[in-house]
């Protein structure tokens, strides 16, 4: 793994559309905004909180006290992986509908054009009707806390969501936004233009679950992300997270975002010049 990220490509001339559809196959152009993000950050706390405290009451006041930021010096006294299966990291639709307000969400449109947000899925459960904006907790120093790389497209085939998360036909981009990182230390592990070619790997089955196990090799590159500033980036593009060499437990957020096609992206970034400023 290189140390830190190369100077994004993308933060120079053309659009989120060719970042993302181009070389690179990620943008870095669109961020949240501090309020944004302390909205998110605050949904986000508030499931972590009633979870512990629904589930090890014990522990209420201890998480109440140290935040998400210091859940790993406290997680020793809890059964990590049982205490968190994805659903209890989606969040709810009260908070989803919440979110969809936020101005981001329009700059995401004005972006890329129309899209929908994946509906729900863990194990083999989909939730028809629940957009899916779920987060993660990577303790520091902690290996089973990150997964190998992968494309997102082996994940949406291997778990068979065509026709049940999005349609049989579509094109997705995975949104990753940090709510709490340390530059440099943690966060997304990409490869940059790995989307351009296939990557030898295959299922291994894990709890039931069919996960990627990844057999190739390639040179993935931390990015170097602040909270807020999201990374955007193609379905075939290889990534994983990086195991959280900081002091904090790093806490991010992933959005799926479905569009009809690639063609239509295209379509999109050849007729609007996209505002993100809104
Ligand atoms: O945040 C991570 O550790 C991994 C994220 C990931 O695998 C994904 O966005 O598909």
């Amino acid at each position: 793994m290189k140390p830190s990220a190369p100077s994004a490509s993308s933060r120079n001339a053309g659009s989120p559309v060719d970042d993302v559809l181009g070389d690179t196959g990620f943008t870095q152009r669109l961020s949240l905004t501090a309020p944004e993000l302390a909205a998110l950050h605050g949904h986000i706390e508030s499931q972590w909180l009633a979870t512990i405290q629904t589930q090890t009451p014990d522990l209420a006041d201890t998480a109440a006290r140290a935040g998400m930021a210091r859940y790993h010096e406290f997680s020793d006294r809890l059964n990590h992986s049982a205490l968190w299966p994805k659903e209890r990291r989606v969040l709810p639709a009260s908070a989803v509908a919440l979110l969809k307000r936020l101005p981001f969400f329009a700059r995401l449109r004005n972006a890329f054009g129309p899209f929908a947000i994946a509906e729900a899925f863990f194990g083999d459960t989909h939730v028809a009707g629940l957009e899916e904006i779920y987060w993660r907790l990577v303790r520091p120093h902690a290996t089973g806390d990150v997964g190998p790389l992968h494309a997102d497209r082996w994940f949406h085939q291997m778990m068979h969501m065509y026709g049940r998360a999005f349609p049989e036909r579509c094109f997705t981009l995975k949104v990753w936004i940090p709510v709490l990182t340390e530059p440099g230390r943690n966060g997304l592990l990409l490869v940059p233009g790995s989307h351009r070619r296939e990557w030898k790997h295959s299922t291994q089955w894990i709890n039931g679950q069919p996960k990627p196990r990844f057999e190739d090799e390639a040179e993935p590159v931390l990015m170097s992300t602040a909270p807020g500033e999201a990374l955007i980036f193609h379905e075939d593009l290889l990534h994983g997270g990086a195991v959280n060499a900081g002091q904090d437990t790093r806490v991010s957020t992933e959005i799926t975002l479905v569009f009809e096609s690639e063609a239509a992206l295209r379509a999109h970034a050849r007729c609007e010049t996209p505002d993100l400023t809104v």
